[in-house]
Order: C-alpha cells, then structure tokens, then sequence
C-alpha cells in the first residue's frame, strides 16, 4: 500500500484553494480548517471541510496532526453545520478515501450533506 503521507499531490484542487489559486464559495474558516460549497451538489445543501495541511486521509490526519489541527478540524465541521442551519433536522457527514471509495480530490475532506431526508445510508 502506499504512504499516503508522502503521495500528497500539493497541485491538488483543494490545494489551490487554499492557496488562494482558485476560488471557493467559503462558508466557514478558522486557523486549521476551510469549508466551502460542493461544486456539484449532491443535496440541497452540501459543503465540504478541508484541513489547512496536506493530508490525505483520516489515518494520515490522525497519524501526522496536531492536537490542534484535528480538534480545529472537528470544530469546523460543527461549526459550519450549525451556520449552515442544519442542526435543527439533521445532516451527514462522509468521507471518502482511496479507490474502493472512489475519492476524486486527494486532500482529506468531509462532506456536510443536509437540506432534505437523505435516506438510509445503508439499506
Ligand atoms: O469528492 C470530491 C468533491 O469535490 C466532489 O463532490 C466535487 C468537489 N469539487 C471538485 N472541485 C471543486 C471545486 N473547485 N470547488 C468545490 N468543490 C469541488 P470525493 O469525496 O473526492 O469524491
């Protein structure tokens, strides 16, 4: 398997977002994390939470992290679910890594879905 911690591609796309290379709809933003707006929604609202470092999935992040990046991280996605007026019927987070998951953008990210029932995840 490879290191996911040294295949970090950093001209990924969120990459360039951070970097201010392409623009994003930012919904939230504190010192460790970014989250923006899906750019093919999949519900009626859906947001993406991306830490600010270059890590790929949730066992490079928890392996390479600081304490402080994975709870800036966790707070981001509580925090832009309850700007997004979520709270009140519910959301799903989701995220994908590797092939088997078909994950598209190799930066760490979570997906805030809500806006409607979202039915079963698995049936
Ligand atoms: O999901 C990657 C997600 O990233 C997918 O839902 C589209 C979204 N995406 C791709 N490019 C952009 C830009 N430029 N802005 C906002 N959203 C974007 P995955 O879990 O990797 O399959």
């Amino acid at each position: 398997m490879t290191d996911t911690a040294v295949s970090y591609d950093p001209d990924n796309i969120f990459a360039k977002i951070l970097r201010g290379e392409i623009p994003c709809n930012k919904v939230f933003e504190n010192e460790h994390a970014l989250a923006f707006h899906d750019i093919n929604p999949q519900a009626p609202v859906h947001v993406l939470v991306i830490p600010k470092g270059e890590y790929v999935s949730p066992e490079d992040f928890t392996a390479r992290a600081s304490d402080a990046e994975i709870a800036g991280f966790m707070r981001a996605v509580g925090e832009t679910a309850r700007q997004l007026g979520l709270t009140a019927n519910g959301y799903r987070l989701l995220a994908n890594h590797g092939p088997d998951s078909r994950q598209e953008v190799a930066h760490l990210h979570v997906h805030i879905t809500g806006g409607r029932d979202l039915g079963r995840l698995l049936e």
